[in-house]
């Protein structure tokens, strides 16, 4: 369990308490490579994007950042960089190759050598179980709509935390499920790519069960004081008006990409709202006696990924299929203000919003900002700088927005920026960097941007600097 931080937030100086954790976050299939070694079998990400069309530029997470050869001096630039706590993720189909059955030692062998690493340097290592690379022959065998997968990451879980869980001190179960279930099941952009809606349904609910057992298994294997969390992308929903129309069209996207998560996980129910939006794809039938008692185990934590804000209206504008419940019924309106080479809004505002309501609905959960960054199109100048000012920008405004809400109660423990490394942005392949260490994928060579130089500064002194 964690215990409590000293709350002495000073809002003049926009200090952060001592004990705030400073951390980057990075994902095994976006950065490790080494796809084909050691035993390591495809996961769906391989697949899909091995199939046309579907990853820009036909990427391929083949060799990525190469961060599985280059570890020790990743590990290096953290420590240079000050922090205080790395987030990575495991690659389940390198430590139980085909999904089931025994671990391969070479697997874990890498994580161990990496956590020794980080421990060696004093950086406190984050550990995520799954961060969407589901082994392939557990796709083939029907993937997360099948209830059998989430026992299937219990016993992974297991392996894990066997290996590590004398020495890993944060395990997070799950990252954004909700990117798991509806972009890879219903809109199909993500792998697996499948567009059923309904099958987007079952592989929410199966993959909060995942979570469940996967904390019950952590709780029996990993040492006492461990703090088991979750990660959610949670979306800071903003009706356009008042009006009675727009404020249901939140509210139906609120239940699909908030309330799917956060009532079975806190509160051990999913809400009523959703189950009608939904009935005309499902009765829910695959939500089973005692799921939602295992589902809903405490955790000591609860990580939030935050990168621009969502307002909705009324209407009829066609959303994107990831939304099931929502067509006719609601569109999104971009949000004001400069845009990110995602095309993403840039707007702090959001993350203020969603703290300061998790504060008044989990008072009793720490939080921990465990994703925050942004995509430009950064390149190294004639000698070698990589200037990236409106990065800067957006992470002084959102860490801003971050201890406004702490200074308003909170209970944010950490900021972990993404992402330590420029790497393989899922659909988008290798377009989009959102590291703040340049990497030149021709020679792997990292250069720390400017960003990395500011953000060492914000974690030397704890606070922002005075603008
Ligand atoms: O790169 C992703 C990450 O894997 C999950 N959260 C959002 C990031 C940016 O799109």
């Amino acid at each position: 369990m964690t215990t409590a931080t000293p709350r002495t937030t000073d809002v003049s100086e926009r200090t952060f308490p001592s004990g705030f954790r400073w951390g980057a976050a990075t994902a095994a299939y976006q950065i490790e490579g080494a796809a084909h070694e050691d035993g390591r079998t495809p996961s769906i990400w391989d697949t899909f994007s091995r199939t046309p069309g579907k990853v820009r530029n036909g990427d391929t997470g083949d060799i990525a950042a190469d961060h599985y050869h280059r570890m020790p001096e990743d590990v290096a630039l953290m420590a240079a960089l000050g922090l205080t706590d790395y987030r990575f993720s495991v690659s389940w189909p390198r430590v139980q190759p085909t999904g089931r059955g025994p671990a391969s030692q070479k697997g874990l062998d890498f994580y161990r050598a990496l956590v020794d690493e980080l421990l060696a340097k004093g950086i406190h290592p984050v550990l995520t179980l799954y961060h969407w690379d589901l082994p392939q022959e557990l796709e083939d065998a029907g993937g997360w709509p099948e209830r059998d997968t989430a026992h299937r990451f219990a016993e992974y879980t297991a392996l894990v935390a066997d290996a590590l869980g004398d020495r890993v001190g944060t395990w997070t179960t799950l990252n954004e499920p909700w990117c798991a279930a509806f972009l890879g099941y219903a809109e199909g952009v993500h792998a697996p790519g499948r567009t059923e809606p309904e099958a987007a349904l079952r592989a929410a609910h199966h993959l909060n069960l995942a979570h469940g057992l996967g904390v019950g298994v952590l709780r029996r294997l990993v040492q006492p004081s461990a703090e088991v969390s979750l990660t959610l992308n949670l979306a800071a929903v903003r009706p356009l008006s008042d009006g009675p129309t727009d404020v249901d069209a939140a509210r139906r996207i609120d239940a699909l990409a908030n309330r799917v998560f956060l009532d079975p996980v806190f509160h051990g129910r999913y809400p009523h709202d959703l189950r009608a939006d939904t009935a005309a794809l499902t009765d829910w039938s695959f939500v089973r006696d005692g799921d939602l008692a295992i589902i809903s185990r405490p955790v000591d934590s609860l990580g939030i990924n935050y990168y621009t804000p969502t307002v909705v209206a009324a209407g009829s504008h066609p959303l994107p299929s990831a939304w099931p419940a929502a067509q006719d019924r609601a569109m999104f309106l971009p949000a004001r203000g400069p845009r990110t080479a995602m095309d993403w809004p840039v707007d702090a505002d959001g993350l203020y919003e969603l703290l300061t309501r998790l504060r008044d609905e989990l008072p009793d959960t720490p939080l921990l900002v465990t994703e925050n960054g942004a995509a430009y199109d950064d390149y190294a100048d004639p000698h070698g700088a990589v200037h990236d000012p409106e990065r800067i920008s957006y992470l002084g405004a959102h860490l801003e927005a971050v201890h406004r809400a702490m200074a308003e109660g909170a209970d944010v423990r950490g900021y972990f920026l993404w992402s330590l490394l420029d790497n393989f942005e899922w659909a988008y392949g290798y377009s989009k960097r959102f590291g703040m260490v340049h990497v030149d994928y021709a020679s792997q060579r990292r250069t720390p941007k400017d960003s990395a130089l500011w953000y060492a500064d914000v974690v030397a002194r704890s606070g922002l600097p005075r603008s």
